[in-house]
């Protein structure tokens, strides 16, 4: 793209200065989006800065971490702790919350680094997603971020995929930048919107014979499209990294479902509220679609018990959704 053309859109900066924000909410979000570019250019170059493989180490989740979950993990850390409005972050990748050096910072900031770690190895899309949240407490701790997804200021993610993306919300509708080069966040999707109808889901069918009665109905449904009960035929997609499949969603519709199965009965769910759940929800709230734990209730308003609890997740296009609330 030549200079020219890219000269027509706006930059994420002059677009959130214009937004009428809290004091130091601009300054993390420029921090979130500096350092979104940043990674973008690690996750890009792969093997050759060494990026590829396994860690060694295993994290909180008991899951095996990657050298780029490390590294986007410490680069997140790094650059929002430095910054003066920040109190604290917590992160998929930390066993616990990290306070802020300087005790002035107003905001919380909670991150999956780089959602979708399979992906990494075989060059296909990942993603960083954020939350913030208003901090109690100049000094916090782990229970001033127990607050429900619907007291998010801001939240959003940047997709590393065949372009990079950044998707953002601060409670006024959802907005999508794509990154030119050297970083510089341009505004291409001014006002995203999920259509209400759809004919496309993405769920992990490798686990269908696990899954609860009603998830079960509502996906034969699907799959016996114009011969069944739903009379439309379905497509389905899978990306096996959240931020995509939402991505997708956000752009053409679909419904995304990730639910409770008999696996290990006690998890409510394989993905986490408050890093994936909770900023995915606000962006598909504020997009027009539904985002709930089962179809009816919305994952905004669960009161989070842990910081790395996980939850049940159906979200997307609205009348699909409460599909899976009739199933
Ligand atoms: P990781 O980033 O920990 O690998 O997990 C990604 C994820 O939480 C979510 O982004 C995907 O939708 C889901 O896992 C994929 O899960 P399956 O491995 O069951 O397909």
């Amino acid at each position: 793209m030549t200079d020219a053309t890219k000269a027509g859109f706006v930059d994420f900066d002059s677009h959130i200065a214009s937004a009428a924000l809290p004091d130091g909410l601009r300054e993390v979000l420029q921090v979130l989006a500096r350092t979104c570019a940043e990674i973008s250019d690690v996750v890009a170059d792969g093997a050759l800065a060494g990026a590829l493989g396994a860690s060694g180490q295993i994290n909180v989740q008991d899951e095996e971490q990657k050298k780029l979950d490390v590294m986007t993990n410490d680069m997140l850390t790094d650059a929002l702790l430095a910054c003066p409005f920040v109190a604290g972050v917590a992160s998929e990748e930390m066993d616990e919350v990290q306070p802020a050096i300087h005790p002035a910072g107003q905001y919380l900031v909670l991150f999956d680094p780089l959602d979708g770690s399979s992906n990494i190895d075989i060059n296909a899309p990942v993603g960083t997603i954020f939350s913030v949240l208003a901090s109690p407490s100049p000094t916090p701790t782990e229970a001033d971020f127990m607050q429900p997804g619907r007291a998010q200021v801001a939240s959003g993610y940047a997709l590393y995929g065949a372009q990079t993306m950044l998707v953002l919300t601060t409670g006024s509708g959802v907005t999508g930048f794509t990154m030119a080069p050297e970083g510089r966040w341009l505004l291409t999707h001014p006002d995203i919107r999920i259509p209400a109808d759809t004919r496309e889901f993405a769920i992990n069918m490798s686990n269908q014979r696990h899954w609860a009665d009603g998830v079960q109905r509502y996906v034969t449904g699907c799959l016996e499209g114009a011969d069944g009960p739903r009379g439309k035929n379905f497509n389905m997609r899978w990306v096996a990294a959240m931020v995509a499949d939402v991505h997708r969603i956000l752009m053409r519709g679909g419904v995304f479902l990730y639910p409770w199965d008999r696996r290990e009965p006690e998890k409510p769910g394989k993905l986490r509220l408050m890093y994936e759940g909770n900023p995915m929800a606000l962006l598909v709230e504020q997009a027009g679609g539904k985002a709930t734990l089962d179809g009816v209730a919305p994952i905004l308003d669960v009161v989070p018990e842990r910081l790395h609890q996980r939850v049940p997740v159906a979200l997307g296009s609205a009348n699909e959704v409460d599909q899976i609330a009739a199933a």
